[in-house]
């Protein structure tokens, strides 16, 4: 199947830059910030910790600007949450949609540190007839023949939320280069576009945002003239942690026959997953898995699942459901972007 994918010379670069989470360290119930999955549209900025501002702005009582030991003197929180790029999945469409060709692996679960978003927003005290907030990165880059800075915009309502803060740190460090060092946004239960890193401005605005990155950008459409609709909180995926050992070339999976304890993670942003199944033959039957409690409120949970194997070939797959409903498919729903892809997670595994 992979074979027949064709890649373009321009995606090849893009995936050597922005690599996914090796699908072995769904092991760990935090990923190492290594490990992580990496998305970066231009070029990773060259920042100072020391010498870093934050300005917050735009229609508020008093324009502030933070450095990090203001930020350091304010309440500190960690959160947990489970980050994935809304492109995960896009190199399993025919025809691909020509941008990162990801397959599964484009996700990883990490403990920020930091400050709430809004106690950020309350020194700054917005003016009645805000609206949004745009967080502004200190990258710039040309994108759709528009030059332009990172931008993304949430409503006031959904950056007041508690969770959604300004990281300093990511499992305890401060933060790497390439995930934002040395202030990046992060908003649990939202693909990983709205997590703006190498954060430098914060600007309250009366009408909605309308940036690249909202209006071109990150909508789940049909066609060019379609306008379609905004991609925000991350559909329900599970994936299966490898079994076995790989064929170097193919990636499918050799494993002994006999007993074998499959395990994964799995996650939604829309709320709890309350059930993961899992097939061993291409979706004819499946088997519910046994679920542990999620790490955090916006994190993944590990589930389960006892396989009695025989020699043979087999489509491993394993599916989740969330609290609202929400299930994955058994193959992957097309849109002209490529976004929300979440397809049933499945692998060619070979017993014998
Ligand atoms: N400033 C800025 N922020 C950004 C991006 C970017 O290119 N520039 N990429 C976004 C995308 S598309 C994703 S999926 C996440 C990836 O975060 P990570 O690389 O720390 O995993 O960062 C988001 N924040
Ligand atoms: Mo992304």
């Amino acid at each position: 199947m992979l074979s027949e994918a064709g890649i373009t010379g321009e995606e090849l670069a893009l995936a050597a830059r922005n690599h996914g989470m090796p699908l072995e360290a769904l092991r760990y119930d935090l990923t190492p910030a290594g490990l992580h999955y990496l998305l970066i549209h231009y070029d990773i900025p060259a920042l100072e910790a020391e010498s870093h501002v934050l300005t917050v702005g735009g229609a508020v009582e008093d324009a502030v600007s933070f450095t990090l030991a203001d930020l350091a003197a304010l309440p500190q929180r960690t959160e947990t949450v489970t980050l994935e790029c809304a492109g995960n999945g896009r190199a399993l469409l025919r025809p691909r949609p020509v941008s990162q060709p990801w397959l599964f692996e484009a996700v990883g679960t990490a403990a920020w540190t930091g400050v709430s978003v809004s106690d950020v927003l309350e020194a700054a005290g917005p003016h009645s007839d805000a609206v949004e907030v745009v967080f502004t990165g200190a990258d710039r880059g040309m994108e759709g023949g528009v030059e332009q800075a990172y931008q993304r915009s949430l409503t006031l309502e959904e950056a007041r939320r508690r969770e959604v803060m300004l990281a300093t740190h990511m499992n305890g460090a401060p933060l790497l280069p390439q995930h934002g060092a040395p202030l990046r946004l992060v908003v649990p239960g939202w693909y990983g576009m709205t997590s703006v890193k190498w954060l430098a401005d914060i600007s309250v605005v009366t009408e909605p945002f309308a940036g690249y990155q909202h209006e071109q950008a990150y909508r789940v459409r049909q066609s060019e003239e379609d306008r379609g609709r905004p991609v925000d909180r991350i559909q329900p995926r599970s994936l299966i942690q490898p079994l076995g050992i790989p064929d170097f070339f193919t990636r499918g999976r050799v494993v002994s026959p006999g007993e074998i304890g499959m395990t994964g993670r799995a996650w939604s942003g829309f709320g709890a997953v309350v059930g993961v199944e899992v097939s061993v033959d291409g979706g004819e039957t499946w088997h519910e898995s046994r679920l542990r409690p999620p790490l955090a409120e916006y994190a993944w949970c590990g589930w389960d699942w006892t396989w009695q194997a025989q020699p043979g070939h087999y489509r491993v797959g394993a599916r989740a459901e969330d609290v609202t409903g929400r299930i994955q498919p058994l193959e992957p729903d097309w849109n002209l972007g490529g976004y929300e892809v979440n397809p049933v997670h499945w692998v060619d595994v070979e017993v014998r």
